[in-house]
């Protein structure tokens, strides 16, 4: 039997286990991102392990998040990132070289390699055929130091793509469709592979924008092949030594099946507040538009931006809309700036942001109350963008670009300008924004800023485990609700107790004092608890907050891997309608906890106010058990050394 790309990637860097859909895995980690908000935490973590030269084959530190310098405490982050890249091997990508995974695709991304990074986008990287991963800045510390990365062997859904998209049509509207097929949470434990004769109609950049958005299905991530495409992107990026081509095997098996006729697409969104929430735009119709937001790492390529100045040349943003563009890179930027297409937007009326995440993260550029934003990007949680009444809806750069000038939601297949861009024989390549790591790094000194503040550590796991349900919430909550990012808190990724008081508030905001004064407590969730970012603050903070339990009907993969690190039990309901019987502030207990989860994989939890008990299924691997005893991976890895 043959193997698909995914299985035969990690073949080549298995370092434990056996590769059956479902079991443990060990693979070795060549490349690691982070990148500034969870950067930090990355690196206080590294400093903690006494790790001194970074041991992956490249390493790179990027700062595109925080960049909104209203007050000392980003320009702090950005000088600790720096100077603790100088010191241990790793390269550091300056604030406005662009969007961590723009920038790896360009300059960094290599076919065949694994790549794991703090930010649940790493996938990106598929689309140069690469297998990129997105996680918790503490397991990308670990894979930095040269520690194998565990994950659960996915199972492989084969995306086949056929035919050629029509004109107007996009990368962008491929994913919203692979998102309304399989759904939020439909990419859980799978690895979403690309294969077909449509495949070699797209560009790298396009392929990214697909693997990019498999974020959102919650997939451990997407991958397409290296083909005649992925040579003629990094030859033109001037790195085609690195290039080799990888393919499945012809007979490849797969666990699950989805076609897609690309020349049957048409334009899509995905209306407020779900990125599954898929509707074609003509059926939304023409609804009048306040905001429009071009770029974010899913849309703000050399081509995405071409394309969009091509729309706006010559012509005028309808006065009610708020027309804002961010290039992914300082590349991208540089040759707008040096072709004259920046010079057609910048006529047209858009608002020039810098490259980097932007109002993607609330960043600045929250809408007016009850305003309909139209975004490029990959996220449309609700208040997601700064403002809680707000509606987003998700875009390809075509709707959004025609869209701006006709001031509403306008399905831009019947325009006539020729938006046909090809991939440059050459981008413009400068990398003077990027820094190498030290060749004196015994000489290098640390800038720790006062904003930086230790992180928490659990402790060993008790025999029991106690406390009240402090809040009960339902399917599908996102680590934006659980720990919210916005230009006000982004500042204080390094201040666990800072942003404690803003944990769940968006749920429930009496959440943060009602955890103080009940000394922590349990969670009880719904279906995919946790989907959304990497960030491993919605683990820390509620440790911080005395959180001994999260108890749900699912989890989200990133989500679950931080709370496990964090020493934080996961535990799913075996009987569903069991949800449905705790109420919030009953009180739970688990006895004989340490006993019963070396003995099972199940475990009991009383209901002391109800009288009642009920089953839970304990979904954790032998080394995910020892690092729940242990009280989280760093007190293990000191109990290990
Ligand atoms: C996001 O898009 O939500 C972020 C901000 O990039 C996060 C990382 C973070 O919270 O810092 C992500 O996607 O992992
Ligand atoms: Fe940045 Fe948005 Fe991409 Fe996250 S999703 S990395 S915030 S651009």
């Amino acid at each position: 039997m043959g193997l698909n790309l995914t299985q035969k990637i990690i073949k080549n860097h298995l370092v434990e286990g056996d590769m059956r859909a479902g079991a443990e895995i060990g693979i070795r980690i060549d490349q690691t991102l982070t990148q500034d908000s969870t950067g930090t935490m990355a690196y206080l973590q590294l400093e903690a392990m006494g790790v001194d030269q970074v041991k992956t084959k490249r390493s790179v530190a990027y700062i595109d998040h925080n960049m909104l310098q209203e007050g000392f405490e980003n320009a702090d982050d950005h000088k600790y990132i720096q100077t603790v890249a100088h010191k241990h091997g790793i390269y550091f990508s300056r604030p406005g070289n662009g969007i961590c995974h723009q920038v790896h695709l360009e300059r960094f991304g290599v076919p065949g390699e694994t790549l794991l990074g703090s930010d649940s986008h790493t996938p990106t990287g598929g689309g140069i055929g690469m297998l990129a991963i997105g996680a918790g800045g503490l397991d990308v510390a670990v894979a930095m130091g040269g520690g194998t990365y565990y994950i659960t062997m996915p199972k492989v859904v084969n995306v086949h793509l056929k035919g050629q998209l029509k004109p107007y049509v996009s990368a962008k509207d491929i994913i919203l469709e692979v998102l309304r097929k399989l759904t939020v949470k439909g990419g859980v434990g799978k690895v979403i592979e690309y294969t077909g004769d449509g495949v070699t109609t797209l560009s790298v950049p396009e392929r990214a924008t697909i693997t990019n958005m498999g974020a959102e299905l919650g997939a451990t991530t997407s991958v397409f092949p290296s083909d005649e495409a992925t040579r003629d992107f990094l030859n033109a990026q001037c790195r085609g030594e690195v290039w080799k081509e990888l393919s499945p095997d012809v007979d490849a098996e797969y666990d699950e099946y989805v076609e897609i006729d690309l020349s049957q697409l048409e334009p899509l969104t995905a209306a407020p507040h779900s990125p599954d929430h898929i509707k074609s735009v003509s059926e939304v119709g023409g609804i009048k538009v306040d905001q429009i937001a071009i770029g974010s790492c899913t849309n703000s390529s050399y081509q995405d931006m071409m394309k969009v100045a091509k729309i706006l040349k010559g012509q005028n943003v309808h006065p009610d809309v708020s027309l804002v563009i961010s290039p992914g890179s300082k590349q991208v930027l540089n040759m707008l700036a040096v072709n004259g297409a920046l010079a057609d937007m910048i006529a047209a009326g858009a608002r020039i942001l810098e490259s980097g995440c932007g109002p993607c993260i609330g960043m600045g550029q929250a809408p007016a109350s009850n305003a309909v934003s139209l975004r490029t990007f990959n996220r449309n949680f609700k208040g997601r963008c700064g403002t809680d009444s707000a509606d987003v809806y998700l875009v390809s750069p075509e709707v959004a670009a025609v869209s701006a000038i006709t001031g509403k939601l306008t399905d831009p297949t019947t325009c006539t300008v020729d938006i046909g861009v090809e991939i440059p024989e050459r981008f413009l390549i400068q990398d003077n924004m990027i820094i190498l790591p030290s060749d004196t790094p015994d000489a290098v000194e640390v800038v720790r800023g006062s904003n930086i503040k230790p992180f928490p550590l659990n402790s060993e796991l008790s025999q029991v485990i106690e406390g009240k349900v402090l809040i009960k919430v339902g399917d599908n909550i996102t680590t934006d609700h659980i720990m919210p990012s916005n230009a006000k808190l982004l500042p204080y990724r390094s201040n666990i107790p800072h942003l404690a008081e803003y944990c769940l508030a968006p749920c429930n905001e009496e959440f943060p004092a009602r955890a103080k004064q009940n000394g922590g407590g349990i969670i009880v969730g719904g279906d995919n608890y946790g989907q959304g970012s990497s960030r491993e603050h919605a683990a820390l903070v509620p440790l911080y907050l005395g959180i001994k339990a999260v108890i749900t009907k699912s989890f989200a993969r990133i989500h679950k891997a931080n709370l496990i690190n964090s020493g934080i039990l996961p535990l799913t309901f075996a009987q569903p309608e069991d949800y449905d019987k705790i109420h919030e502030l009953d009180t739970l207990i688990i006895t004989n906890a340490v006993d019963q989860l070396k003995n099972g994989s199940t475990i009991i939890v009383k209901n002391v106010t109800q009288g009642t008990e009920y089953t839970m299924n304990v979904q954790l691997s032998d080394k995910e058990l020892e690092m729940i005893l242990a009280g989280g991976k760093i007190n293990l890895i000191k109990q290990n050394q």
